[in-house]
């Protein structure tokens, strides 16, 4: 990312294609200044004469001065007039903004070409493109937010299921933020004890008692894990859950999918082997997101295409959150069922006995004993609804939500938790060593590093390179 503080930014905020409404955003210390050249209030004040966070009709006009020099986007389409579009447009300013800097925000129209060339005006009278994100990283270099809620702006904006909505906006509003800096001050202040132990040995200081040590870095330890063993939950509820659907051909996979979405979306014929490709579609569970992929069913096959099929099964299989193992429940396990029920084992799963309707015959299969098992009929929606309850379950268990603790969602962040419970597990275990300070601090260190990357306490412009690369334009 280029460009310093000292610019001022410039993007379309809203997205792409027409729409009712589009945003101007400009950002840095000449925003009124550039915005100035566009606007022109319909009151006849200057912009700069306006109170802050006020909204005002405006006419957007190309300044005579751009015109003439003969841009070929503001030339050659120009509007006789000179007139662009009538705007609202508020000036917001800084630090009572969104980057913390002084902000304009221009409501016009929603075209494309007008939001362009309101876009080039302010080039051409001195601002610059945003690069992605850089709005948002603005307001992190400018300490209005730090690392962990900008990543919560674009989880906000991506989430598609409301358990993911809730997480960001907890996040952003600072809670993970929170209790992660409260962890790493306590090691801060561990490190400074230590560190001075170090300093002045043999000199006659009191410092932090051994077992005080032991105390303070046990329980930032226990903070670490516990948000840890959030994280994989946290992942389901924020990008949704993967559950793949598998069995022999013909047992009702298909049917079971149309059923779970309420439509036929795959096709089923009483031919086994018709599934050749993975079909995924997405439901929402009470709030979180599945993306249910049925397979092609598993067998010993010559079909080359099904053959191909089956090697996609497995892949799908591998990176499922959850299987659904449906067997035939009206006739008896054969040795493919076996296979595949064996193969569940040690996995999240549940198995489906389909064709209820029918007389069930399996149910009573030693095979069966140890796994989760519903009696279901594809064909006439028996047991569905218990089959959907069991899923959400088991992917989200019960209370997570509800209890008000954070819940970490972001690889980057599980990564930084799982390294600091690392360093400090390794603290705990040279304390009790009796090892020497620096063994004890270097740890510490270590584990405070770690934390400082969540909130972006500790950072570098590859982390933050990466981080706001991932944001649209004009956020
Ligand atoms: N009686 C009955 N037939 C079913 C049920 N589920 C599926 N079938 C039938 O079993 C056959 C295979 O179904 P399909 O969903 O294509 O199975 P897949 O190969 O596992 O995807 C079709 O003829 C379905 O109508 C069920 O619950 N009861
Ligand atoms: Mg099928």
């Amino acid at each position: 990312m280029h460009g310093g503080l000292g610019d001022t930014i410039c993007a379309i905020a809203t997205p792409a294609g027409e729409g009712g409404i589009g945003i101007v955003r400009l950002s840095g210390p000449h925003a009124l200044v550039v915005a100035s050249q566009v606007i022109r209030l319909r009151s006849g004040d200057p912009l700069s004469s306006v109170p802050s966070h006020t909204l005002h009709l405006a006419d957007l006009v190309i300044p005579a001065s751009q015109s003439k020099k003969g841009r070929p986007i503001l030339h050659k389409r120009l509007p006789v007039s000179g007139l662009l579009d009538e705007a609202l447009v508020v000036y917001m300013k800084g630090p009572r903004s969104y980057t913390a800097e002084d902000v304009v925000e221009i409501q016009s129209h929603g075209g494309a070409l007008v939001l362009g060339m309101v876009c080039t005006v302010c080039i051409e009278s001195g601002a610059r493109v945003a690069e992605p994100g850089e709005f948002t990283k603005r307001a992190f270099l400018n300490g209005r937010l730090d690392l962990s809620q900008a990543e919560a702006v674009l989880d906000t904006i991506r989430a598609t299921s409301s358990a993911g909505l809730n997480i960001a906006q907890r996040q952003l509003r600072g809670d993970l933020a929170r209790e992660v800096e409260q962890a790493r001050t306590s090691l801060l202040t561990v490190l400074a004890h230590v560190e001075a132990g170090i300093d002045f040995v043999g000199e006659d200081i009191s410092f932090l008692q051994c077992d005080e040590l032991v105390r303070i870095v046990g329980e930032a330890c226990a903070v670490v894990q516990r948000l840890e063993t959030t994280a994989q939950e946290g992942r389901i509820l924020r990008d949704g859950a993967r559950v793949v659907i598998l069995g022999r051909p013909n047992v009702g996979k298909s049917s079971l999918l149309n059923r779970l979405l309420r439509e036929e979306r795959a096709i089923v014929t009483a031919i086994p082997g018709t599934t050749r490709d993975a079909i995924e579609e997405s439901i929402d569970l009470n709030g979180v997101m599945i993306r249910l992929v049925d397979t092609a069913g598993v067998r010993e096959t010559d079909d080359i295409v099904e053959q191909e099929g089956i090697k996609r099964t497995r892949a799908a299989q591998n990176e499922a959150d959850l299987l659904l193992v449906v067997v035939d429940g009206s006739a008896l396990l054969t040795s493919d069922d076996r296979a595949l029920l064996g193969a569940a084992r040690g996995r999240k799963h549940i198995v489906i006995l389909n064709k209820a309707d029918l007389a069930v015959t399996v149910d009573t299969d030693a095979t069966l004993e140890g796994h989760q098992v519903f009696v279901v009929s594809a064909k006439t929606g028996l047991g569905i609804e218990t089959v959907k309850s069991a899923l959400r379950a088991q992917l989200v268990s019960e209370g997570f939500e509800a209890a008000e603790s954070v819940t970490v969602t972001n690889v980057r962040h599980r990564d930084a938790l799982r390294r600091a419970g690392e360093s400090l597990g390794q603290a705990l275990e040279s304390v009790r060593c009796g090892m020497a300070g620096e063994f004890v601090s270097i740890d510490v260190r270590a584990a405070a590093d770690a934390l400082g990357e969540i909130t972006g306490a500790i950072t570098t412009d590859e982390i933050l390179g990466r981080i706001f690369s991932e944001f649209c334009i004009g956020k």
